[in-house]
């Protein structure tokens, strides 16, 4: 019997997992290492465990769902994603590729289909990288790209460190065997929502990734000098505010592109101390800027890193980088696979490039990667009203399926 993806229990599925971390407006707040994202993975673990599916678990927490192979010692066929969410996220961004990845690996197991490579599902630890910086911590760590112990010395708003709340996820799945940082993986498939509106606009239901563009995240300390709001003259103050909104307004202006190609985002400004009453002494703010050529990304944060340093004054102002994420080409031998598989659903062959960054960019530098995407409704994602067609989510976990069984054969 053909593995058939379960479309009932995969939905169900997906309801299930969104009540951990929900929120009223319809969205989830699961943000990495928190005790909603600690509750999620135990929550599959379970069904993983009522398989008899084998669990294992690294140093960073990434977690890994077995289905044993004909050759055990074969590195496995992986396909996931990630079940952290953003403070104000939506139900299927990450938590769809690690659900319909389960689901592909039930639906095998319901078929009894037999595989000589172990096949896996992972769910890695921190792709959104907005409680603890950088994103895609747990893939990074697992590629080798970042050191680990750079990684665990991260520090969320409250000084929590990453290194202080991953015992809390790892004692909370002791079935889990440990699993050394990089073990070899024989290919990596990563079913993902768009986050934008290619694909609905075309009515496309799965697009094949062929790459990522790349991503670079910075926090910019504006620092002037506290001063009694009523008594100081202009001439006297160095107000971090204000030395802050002409930085930012130049970085809009020389950051403009009028092929709208360059995506600059300042998604977190903080003054300090806050008083209303007192001149800011300090503003930092965070720069989220990406393009799909790694030279012009070059060009542009040179711009950013001269306007910080020049127009500060009477203030002065630094930029500490967060993040640097390479554009990254999925092999053609994957993205080939994932075009057999769509056409094995009987779907269209639509190709694009990712705008947003996932864990399959740093997973392909150290196997075969591959993603493919299903649309959102109106590209919108990071924002609660985040939503996925159910037949679009079915049609994205049959393609992963299809394209897992030609991995895996
Ligand atoms: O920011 C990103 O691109 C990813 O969705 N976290
Ligand atoms: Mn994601
Ligand atoms: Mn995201």
């Amino acid at each position: 019997m053909a593995p058939r993806i379960d479309q009932a229990r995969l939905l169900r599925r997906l309801d299930e997992l969104a009540a951990f971390g929900a929120t009223p407006a319809g969205g989830v707040d699961r943000q990495a290492l928190s005790e909603p994202e600690i509750a999620a993975r135990s929550y599959v673990l379970d069904i993983a465990a009522a398989r008899g599916f084998r669990s294992f678990v690294d140093p960073i927490g990434n977690l890994f769902l077995r289905r044993e192979g004909i050759d055990p010692s074969l590195p496995p066929v992986v396909a996931g994603s990630h079940l952290d969410s953003q403070p104000r996220g939506g139900r299927y961004d990450g938590a769809l590729g690690v659900m319909a990845a389960l689901e592909c690996l039930e639906a095998i197991d319901d078929a009894g289909v037999a595989h000589r490579p172990p096949v896996e599902v992972v769910a890695w630890t921190n792709e959104e990288g907005s409680r603890f910086a950088p994103g895609a911590m747990g893939s990074m760590a697992y590629s080798g790209a970042r050191p680990l112990a750079e990684l665990l010395a991260s520090r969320d708003a409250e000084g929590i460190a990453v290194a202080d709340a991953l015992p809390a996820i790892l004692a909370a799945t002791p079935e889990a065997a440990p699993r050394p940082l990089g073990a070899p993986l024989a290919a990596y498939l990563e079913l993902h929502i768009e986050q934008g509106p290619v694909l609905e606009a075309e009515g496309i239901p799965v697009g094949i990734v062929t790459g990522i563009q790349g991503a670079r995240w910075f926090e910019v300390t504006v620092a002037g000098e506290a001063g009694h709001a009523g008594t100081t003259p202009e001439a006297f103050r160095k107000d971090a505010f204000v030395a802050a909104q002409r930085i930012v307004a130049e970085l809009r202006a020389a950051l403009a592109d009028r092929d709208d190609r360059t995506r600059f985002t300042i998604g977190r400004f903080a003054l300090h101390p806050g008083s209303v009453n007192t001149i800011p002494a300090e503003a930092v703010f965070s720069i989220d800027l990406r393009h799909p050529e790694e030279d012009r990304l070059d060009e542009l944060e040179a711009a950013v890193r001269r306007i910080v340093a020049e127009r500060a004054a009477p203030c002065r102002a630094a930029i500490r980088p967060l993040l640097t994420i390479p554009g990254r080409r999925f092999p053609d031998r994957i993205t080939g696979l994932c075009a057999e598989a769509v056409r094995d659903c009987g779907l269209l062959e639509r190709r694009l490039v990712s705008g947003a960054f996932h864990d399959a960019q740093f997973i392909a530098g150290i196997c075969p990667s591959g993603m493919i995407f299903v649309p959102c409704r109106g590209g919108i994602s990071h924002n609660e009203a985040e939503h996925v067609e159910p037949e679009h989510a079915v049609a994205g976990a049959r393609v992963l399926l299809a394209a897992l069984l030609r991995l895996a054969a």
